[in-house]
């Protein structure tokens, strides 16, 4: 089994219920426990700036699924959810699964790239993940609470 980190985005339809749904999706796969959720985020839109804010959370799951297999799983969980892949890149989403990390894990494929290369950059991916594991180190990146710390998070809001 091998720990890694999911963040979920959606901001088209019931974006809160999709989040909460995909969570759901992630403890029913094979060989996979949730271990912990963050909290969800309502997020300004990052990359297209012209479109409805996100609702962002981060999963903390245990798997036996390798990581292709895991990405695999994802995309079936956003087939269901009714995503559609012909919009932009950075466009709006019903949802969005993507393998932040996977412990021990260093790739590159045409497929999958992990850590994700764009943890760093993105306040609505740090703000969750930081809730769960501050001190995790990201390979090539660096620590959660450093990370976090470099960047504006103006407009994003913990949801009750
Ligand atoms: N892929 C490669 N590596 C990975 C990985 N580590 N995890 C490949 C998941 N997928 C990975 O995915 C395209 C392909 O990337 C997958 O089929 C897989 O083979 P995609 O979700 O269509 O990617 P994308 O949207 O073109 O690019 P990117 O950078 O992954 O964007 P995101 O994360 O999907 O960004 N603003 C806010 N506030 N909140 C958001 O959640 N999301 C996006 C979309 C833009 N702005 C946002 C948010
Ligand atoms: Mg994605």
């Amino acid at each position: 089994m091998t720990e890694a980190y999911i963040a979920l985005g959606s901001n088209l339809g019931d974006a809160r219920g999709q989040v909460l749904a995909a969570l759901r999706a992630l403890a029913t796969l094979p060989d996979t426990r949730l271990l912990a959720q963050s909290p969800l985020y309502l997020t300004p839109p990052w990359g297209v700036l012209e479109q409805p804010p996100f609702i962002n959370a981060v999963a903390h799951i245990d798997t036996g699924l390798a990581p292709h297999a895991l990405l695999d799983a994802l995309l079936a969980i956003e087939r269901a959810a009714g995503r559609v892949r012909d919009g932009e890149r950075w466009g709006p989403r019903t949802l969005d699964l993507d393998v932040l990390h996977v412990d021990g894990v260093s790739l590159a494929d045409d497929r999958l790239q992990l850590p994700h290369p764009r943890i760093q950059e993105r306040a609505f991916v740090l703000l969750p993940l930081h809730d769960l594991a501050p001190e995790l180190l990201v390979p090539g990146q660096g620590r959660v609470e450093e990370l976090l710390a470099r960047l504006d998070t103006t407009g994003c809001e913990r949801l009750p």
